[in-house]
């Protein structure tokens, strides 16, 4: 069984809701800040961060993306992105990186606290020039979900809609801005939340109600 290493309302978020949609088993790891940083998780995630995936043979998968790829890949009977190798899959792929890559280590930047400045005045800054760059990628997916929702591909649920819930949570300078900015990403973030699979993992995150994140 899948060992899911989970922090409320943290990255582990997007691979917990994925696993309950998916109704596949798994046994779920509350972590603490403090037990993500120890040396012993490092042994089981080099990178000292959540979400990873314990498989049964030991080994532990990290990366959020990556371990979205390998779910629904291994569950692909699950429909949790468009059949493998279509067309579809190539976008919603595409969706699903520029939204790991770019938009989350962006917007994680727009709390401020970055160890790449050097002075307060010089994070304030890093972090407001953060927030404006990521509303760039909020909006690509405005636009898709405006011409062609109410999900990200479509007519059709998958991970990707998880995803972006999860990063909507984190939106700054809170969630509630954000979906005044972005009305269709407020949108999703209401239709993931009425999910009926998803409605005690969001409460045991605390975010099913918006602003659960702490700000
Ligand atoms: N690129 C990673 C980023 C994961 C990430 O930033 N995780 C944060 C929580 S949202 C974390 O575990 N940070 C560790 C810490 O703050 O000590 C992924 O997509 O999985």
């Amino acid at each position: 069984m899948y060992k899911l290493y989970n922090v409320k309302a943290w990255g582990s978020i997007s691979i917990h809701c994925l696993l309950e949609e998916m109704e596949v088993p798994y046994t779920n790891i509350w972590m603490t800040a403090e037990q993500v940083k120890a040396p012993e998780f490092r042994e089981l995630n080099p990178l000292g961060m959540v979400p990873a995936l314990g498989l049964d043979d030991g080994r532990t998968l990290y990366e959020s993306a990556a371990i979205v790829t390998f779910l629904i890949a291994a569950h692909a009977d699950k429909g949790m992105s468009p059949p493998l190798g279509s067309d579809d899959y190539g976008e919603f792929m595409s969706l699903l990186h520029m939204m790991s890559t770019e938009l989350y280590p962006i917007n994680s930047l727009a709390f401020g606290g970055t160890p790449f400045a050097q002075t307060a005045a010089h994070d304030a800054f890093i972090a407001d020039t953060a927030r404006d760059r990521a509303d760039f990628y909020w909006a690509l997916l405005e636009k898709r979900l405006e011409a062609n929702g109410p999900w990200l591909m479509g007519d059709a649920f998958s991970a990707i809609d998880i995803y972006a819930f999860m990063l909507t949570i984190w939106g700054r300078p809170t969630e509630q801005a954000l979906h005044d900015r972005f009305p269709a990403l407020k949108k999703l973030a209401g239709a993931v939340r009425a999910r009926p699979r998803l409605k005690a993992v969001l409460e045991s995150h605390g975010v099913l109600e918006i602003g659960g994140y702490p700000n």
